[in-house]
């Protein structure tokens, strides 16, 4: 019987074998992984937050945490994406120029492949010319961004400015997300759409598709 806490504890402390045993455990007794993430593992990265705030925490306990949580995730990622047939659209996924943190991207795109969309995963720290090589070489029809610095927000904008001088923009959809992002900066920059979740990027990349 897996003990749930124990995989929050265990992303907290950054214990990865711990992490991914339970989490195994808890896959093999029937739990739903996207509780796995949303009611254990998401409480923990947000508890890693709060105690790097308060110098509690430093950077190399915010790698481990990170690192059993993608440990954990690699098992849920699949099952996260259930199979559909044809792709509903074509999804270029990065994280904007000059950040690193991909926990929340990558479960974005897990989600989008489990809306049944086809992803190009950019990865981080992802250059506006990026972005508009995925746009002409791999004929992506909507581009998603992810953020978590306040000091990269603004690298948004930029990017989106860049497809404009490109004479891409009016090709792809542009939605936007990452913990400091909200609808109002959304709108500000000229995105498309916003999603303060994983689980919402998936219907707000279909809002921005009808629209
Ligand atoms: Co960093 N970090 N970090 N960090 N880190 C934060 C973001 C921070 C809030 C911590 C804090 O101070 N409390 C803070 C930012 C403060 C600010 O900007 N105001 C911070 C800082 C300061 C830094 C450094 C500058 C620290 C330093 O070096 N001094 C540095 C910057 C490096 C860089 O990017 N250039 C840094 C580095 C790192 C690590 C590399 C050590 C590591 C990242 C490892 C990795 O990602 N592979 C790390 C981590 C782990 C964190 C915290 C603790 C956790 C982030 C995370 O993965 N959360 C974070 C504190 C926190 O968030 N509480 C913090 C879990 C994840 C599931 O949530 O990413 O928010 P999140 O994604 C959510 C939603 O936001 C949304 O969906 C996801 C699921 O619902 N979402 C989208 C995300 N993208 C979306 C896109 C969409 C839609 C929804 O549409 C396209």
């Amino acid at each position: 019987m897996a003990d749930l806490n124990q995989l929050h504890d265990a992303v907290l402390n950054g214990d990865a074998k711990t992490a991914k045993a339970v989490t195994e455990q808890a896959l093999a007794a029937g739990h739903e992984p996207l509780k796995l993430v949303q009611d254990h593992m998401m409480p923990a990265m947000s508890e890693v937050g709060r105690r790097f705030e308060c110098n509690e925490y430093f950077v190399p306990e915010l790698l481990l945490a990170a690192r059993a949580m993608k440990g954990s995730l690699e098992l849920l990622r699949p099952l996260l994406a259930a199979k559909g047939n044809e792709p509903v659209g074509r999804v270029a996924l990065g994280t904007v120029k000059g950040d690193l943190h991909d926990i929340g991207k990558n479960l974005v795109g897990a989600m989008l492949e489990g809306g049944g969309y086809e992803v190009i995963d950019l990865g981080v720290n992802v250059t506006p010319e990026q972005f508009i090589a995925a746009i002409k070489d791999k004929k992506a029809n909507i581009v998603a961004i992810s953020a978590l610095l306040t000091t990269t927000m603004p690298a948004m904008k930029t990017t989106i400015d860049a497809l404009k001088a490109a004479g891409v923009r009016d090709q792809v959809k542009i939605i936007v997300g990452g913990a400091p992002i909200t609808q109002t900066f959304a709108d500000e920059i000229g995105a498309d759409g916003f999603s303060e979740s994983a689980a919402g990027a998936v219907s707000a990349a279909r809002k921005v598709c009808l629209a």
